[in-house]
């Protein structure tokens, strides 16, 4: 892979909205991405493989619990710092912010939010220092949308509860130390459980031949009458509504994050356009190329904006799902849009893996996907809209 030459966009001086804590930890990542990842992450892609090596810039850039208070091990951030963290480590790789998302939003923010005390000071510690590395497994096989119809379940065996089932698509299973899981008990109702690795009966095969997210590992979760010590309960929320809780975290990250993605091909196009001659000029002196990065810069601008005021509002808790899933699913969009237009800005270099335009695109396949698909949150916009769910 070339040397990593980003320069970051900044069309509307989004910059000055920015606090110094912002810009400091903002540029930190951005120097740590150009510095460990950039020059590996084409060959680990390749290989199919995770690069192991990586987790511990991650915990000191603090992508492990940026929001997650001081005193538990986290960076005590705001949601901007958050967001911008995600927008500069998915610059580098979708794949490689999807470890930062599980770790942050879907295995310690539960055990913050819903967790004990005894469960956060055995456990969030070592999670922000990448000790202990986690994932979370809501997907089964047959329930990836719809959550609700879980078949995963556990039984009350009095001193212990037993679990079985199974969950698919699990982001980093195959080296998590520790799986939040979530499943239904007797009466049917979905909990969060902490599931350890070495419990009898819990395997986490990997998924191979992704042509998606080659960075980063995926795999299932297998319970088969794994016994779970009650105090491995998540006591502080039951239902649907707590994992969907988690994905409200995780979607906002990821809002951030495909602008990061999007980002990267922006430049790498533009610089390419300038340079690559044809015709007796630089194609960037055409029409069409003009047009394709006009319009790229265009939207990256007003991701920039959708995401900064998501940030405010969610510094302030008043977040919505509805306003988390628009943004999730406009900036993906967008970033994937980005990502096939500067691959034909390109020509052909654009298939190679000189360039990290096209493992962008392919990473934003699972993007669009993962964490509620582009049309479910299409749907969530619609009920929120109209008063009525089109989901059953
Ligand atoms: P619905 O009836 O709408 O809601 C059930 C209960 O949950 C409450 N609720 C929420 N609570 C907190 N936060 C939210 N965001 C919430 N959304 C809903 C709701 O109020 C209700 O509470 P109650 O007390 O009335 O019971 O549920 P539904 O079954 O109709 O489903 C709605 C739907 C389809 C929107 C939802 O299930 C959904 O979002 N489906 C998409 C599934 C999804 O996103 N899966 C992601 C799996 S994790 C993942 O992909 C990680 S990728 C990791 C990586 O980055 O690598
Ligand atoms: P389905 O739900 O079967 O959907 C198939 C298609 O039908 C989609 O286009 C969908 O939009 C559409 N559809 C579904 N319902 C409706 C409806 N009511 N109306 C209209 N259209 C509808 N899950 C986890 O729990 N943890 C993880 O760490 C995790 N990591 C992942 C990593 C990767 C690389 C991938 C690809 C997935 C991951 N997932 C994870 C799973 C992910 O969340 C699911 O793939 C996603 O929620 C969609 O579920 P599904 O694949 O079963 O698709």
């Amino acid at each position: 892979m070339r040397p990593d030459l980003f320069e970051a966009p900044d069309y509307y001086q989004l910059d000055d909205l920015l606090s110094d804590e912002h810009l400091l930890v903002r540029d930190a990542a951005r120097q740590w991405v150009k510095r460990d990842i950039s020059p590996i992450i084409e060959e680990y892609a390749q290989k199919a493989e995770f690069p192991n090596q990586i987790i511990k810039g991650l915990a000191e850039i603090g992508a492990f619990g940026p929001y997650i208070p001081e005193e538990y091990g986290g960076a005590g951030l705001d949601q901007i710092s958050y967001g911008l963290i995600m927008q500069e480590i998915e610059r580098g790789d979708s794949g490689v912010r999807s470890t930062a998302s599980v770790q942050s939003s879907l295995v310690m923010y539960p055990i913050f939010t819903y967790g004990t005390e005894d469960q956060r000071k055995k456990y969030l510690p070592k999670l922000a220092t990448g000790e202990l590395m986690g994932c979370f497994g809501l997907t089964e096989p047959d329930h990836g949308s719809n959550p609700s119809g879980m078949v995963t379940n556990f039984k009350d065996k009095g001193d212990h509860f037993l679990l079985n089932g199974a969950k698919l698509w699990i982001s980093n299973s195959p080296f998590a130390d520790i799986a939040i899981v979530w499943a239904k008990n007797e009466e049917g109702r979905i909990h969060g459980l902490i599931v350890e690795r070495g419990m009898e009966g819990f395997s986490t095969p990997e998924t191979h031949n992704k042509w998606s997210l080659r960075a980063s590992a995926t795999g299932e979760l297998i319970f088969d009458n794994v016994k779970i010590p009650k105090e491995n309960l998540l006591p502080g929320k039951s239902g649907l509504g707590a994992p969907l809780g988690c994905l409200d975290s995780a979607r906002y990250g990821i809002a951030w994050g495909a602008i990061g993605a999007a980002m990267d091909c922006y430049d790498t196009a533009l610089r390419y356009a300038k340079e690559r001659v044809q015709f007796g000029k630089p194609i960037a002196a055409t029409q069409l190329q003009q047009k394709k990065l006009a319009e790229m810069i265009t939207e990256i601008t007003k991701a920039q904006l959708l995401a900064f005021r998501l940030g405010q509002l969610k510094n302030e808790g008043k977040a919505t799902t509805a306003q988390i899933s628009m943004a999730k699913r406009n900036n993906v969009e967008m970033a994937i849009t980005i990502a096939r237009e500067a691959r034909q800005v390109l020509g052909g270099m654009g298939i190679t893996g000189e360039y990290s335009i096209m493992r962008h695109m392919m990473n934003l396949e699972s993007v669009l996907t993962y964490e509620g698909t582009h049309d479910i949150h299409l749907l969530i916009t619609g009920a929120d809209i109209t008063g009525i769910q089109a989901f059953k």
